[in-house]
């Protein structure tokens, strides 16, 4: 019997992966559940708090919940607003997450890192899976962390616990949050509305994305494969594209020919800078048949059909 726990089942990537899982597993299955109450969401919904650590037990316990998926965590940009806050959110609801699942013999785990781990130091093009981590903010020093802790717990008690580093994540379902990629999200937002786009970003930072469903799908994927097939245990780099917001832009016009873009990079441009370009992602392919399915063309349209139905839904409503 399968049972599973989503911590962030509100976030960007939680409130698309809960609708998924619930499709895969049945929604009577998933325990969706965040910091508050979400009215409109269709199943069991739990409001909590992941650094709480007897009300995340009570939960696991309450509905005999048998994998985690904990995609609650502060990202880079708001991250380094508060940098003590956020290392300490990262960290206590990853170390919850592990020691109740110790504790309760959870299936499995699934936690996500980040290309965010790594630092200047590291090739910008095709980063190794195996390299030095030296991230220059709080939310890749919490993730390099939080990948120590989970081959720990993995060797230590044997938890199943598996990872992936996701580039930027890029989807129409939900505005982003405080993230350095979500200039890729809302440039679209902007593109359909047919208004100028502010990009914090200069416009040769190429940075390594994804599309939402090859996201999901990756995730999933990881999850199902066979224990031995899992070589790598702190946590996979993963990646769907690379491009710049140049390129991005490029591929918008071919929509929309009277897009604009002005550029103002802000404090997120050295944290930018600070990441890879692109991700050798081999290890993926090897252990798991990673392969992704959406380029820059095949998500800039999507993106724009997608929006372009919210947007008309909206004004209908109004
Ligand atoms: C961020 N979207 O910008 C996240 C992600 C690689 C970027 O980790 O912080």
């Amino acid at each position: 019997m399968i049972k599973i726990l989503i911590i962030g089942a509100s976030g960007q990537l939680g409130s698309v992966l809960t609708q998924k899982l619930q499709e895969k597993y049945g929604v009577e299955n998933i325990i969706a559940s965040d910091l508050r109450m979400n009215p409109s969401f269709n199943g069991c919904f739990e409001v909590l708090d992941a650094t709480d650590f007897d009300a995340l037990k009570e939960i696991v316990i309450k509905f005999g919940i048998t994998q985690i998926y904990h995609l609650a965590a502060i990202l880079s940009a708001n991250g380094e607003k508060a940098p003590l806050s956020t290392w300490d959110i990262n960290m206590k609801s990853l170390f919850n997450v592990l020691e109740v699942s110790r504790l309760t013999n959870m299936e499995k785990v699934f936690f996500p890192s980040s290309i965010a781990v790594y630092g200047n130091d590291a090739p910008k093009i095709q980063t190794p899976q195996d390299y030095v981590l030296a991230p220059s903010t709080v939310y890749g020093i919490s993730k390099v962390a939080g990948e120590n802790w989970a081959k720990y717990y993995y060797e230590k008690y044997g938890l199943d616990i598996r990872s992936i580093r996701y580039p930027g994540v890029i989807g129409h379902q939900s505005l982003p949050g405080g993230g350095t990629t979500d200039y890729a999200i809302d440039i679209f937002h902007k593109a359909v509305k047919n208004e100028v786009f502010e990009c914090f970003l200069e416009s040769t930072s190429v940075l390594p994305m994804i599309y939402m469903d090859d996201t999901i799908r990756a995730t999933i994927e990881l999850m199902e494969a066979p224990k031995e097939n899992i070589t790598v245990r702190t946590s996979y780099n993963l990646s769907g594209m690379s491009f710049s917001p140049e390129e991005l832009t490029k591929s918008i016009q071919k929509i929309y020919p009277e897009f604009k873009i002005v550029y103002k990079p802000d404090f997120r441009q050295k944290i930018a800078e600070s990441w890879p370009s692109s991700i050798d992602d081999s290890a993926a392919r090897a252990d798991w048949n990673w392969k992704p399915q959406f380029d820059i063309d095949a998500m800039t349209s999507i993106m724009i059909e997608e929006l372009k139905l919210k947007y008309t839904a909206e004004l209908n409503i109004n």
